[in-house]
């Protein structure tokens, strides 16, 4: 008989299994710690652009009204009354809406305006309209806060013969027909290992960074026809 019985391990088994096991848990916990700076940053990137989406969908929604004229035989003026490069206002016919949008006591009059009014300042984009209140009770109304943690916002104007401006002066606001909107949005936390080392670029050629810091930001750019504008 030659039966040879297996008690336990050697040491020099015990020694190599240590050794592959300690191996195994480096290679794991660096692989997971590579991965949660990945999915820490790719969160950061996805709230960015929620962030950015949600702004450029009211600001699109906004600028298709600017210059809405529901009677254009009776005009009533609408349009840009200011165009500049972080700010905006315009107006629109709102006389269907039940709303007293131009606050002269009488609602839905015929050419009641709509005025908006976007502006940008301390890293926030702020938007009036007559919906807007006065929340800390000073007496002026407050506009609204539309995003904050904005690096910076851009509306690029082209007008009837094809030039472009970021600043349209009283004359040609009526020559508006499309405004490039850019804004640069940053996350509101920042991101472990990420370095923002981008220089961003807007369709005017204006630039922004690189940060070289931790947060992550996104660019998004769009072009919205002002096709009630004439
Ligand atoms: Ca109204
Ligand atoms: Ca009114
Ligand atoms: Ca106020």
């Amino acid at each position: 008989m030659n039966l040879k019985t297996q008690t336990g391990f050697s040491m020099i088994e015990l020694l190599i299994a240590i050794a592959i096991s300690s191996i195994l848990i480096t290679l794991m916990s660096g692989t997971y710690y590579l991965y949660s700076n990945v999915s820490q940053t790719q969160d950061r990137v996805v709230s960015v652009n929620q962030k950015l989406r949600s702004v450029i969908y009211l600001l699109e929604r906004d600028l298709l009204m600017a210059g809405f004229d529901s009677d254009p035989t009776n005009p009533a003026g609408t349009g840009f009354s200011s165009a500049q490069n972080n700010s905006m206002t315009f107006t629109f016919v709102e006389n269907s809406d039940g709303i007293d949008n131009d606050g002269d006591g009488t609602t839905d009059e015929v050419n009641e305006l709509e005025t908006v009014d976007y502006t940008f300042s301390s890293n926030t984009i702020f938007r009036e309209d007559s919906q807007s209140i006065d929340s800390d009770s000073d007496g002026t109304i407050d506009p609204d806060v539309l995003a904050n943690d904005i690096e910076a916002v851009e509306f690029y104007y082209t007008l009837e013969d094809g030039s472009q401006s970021t600043s349209v002066n009283a004359g040609n606001l009526d020559k508006i027909r499309s405004v490039t909107v850019s804004v640069l949005g940053r996350s509101q936390f920042n991101a472990k290992n990420f370095n923002d080392n981008t220089q961003y670029t807007t369709p005017s050629g204006a630039s922004f960074g690189p940060f070289n810091d931790s947060f992550v930001r996104r660019l998004l750019t769009t072009t919205v026809s002002c096709r009630n504008i004439r």
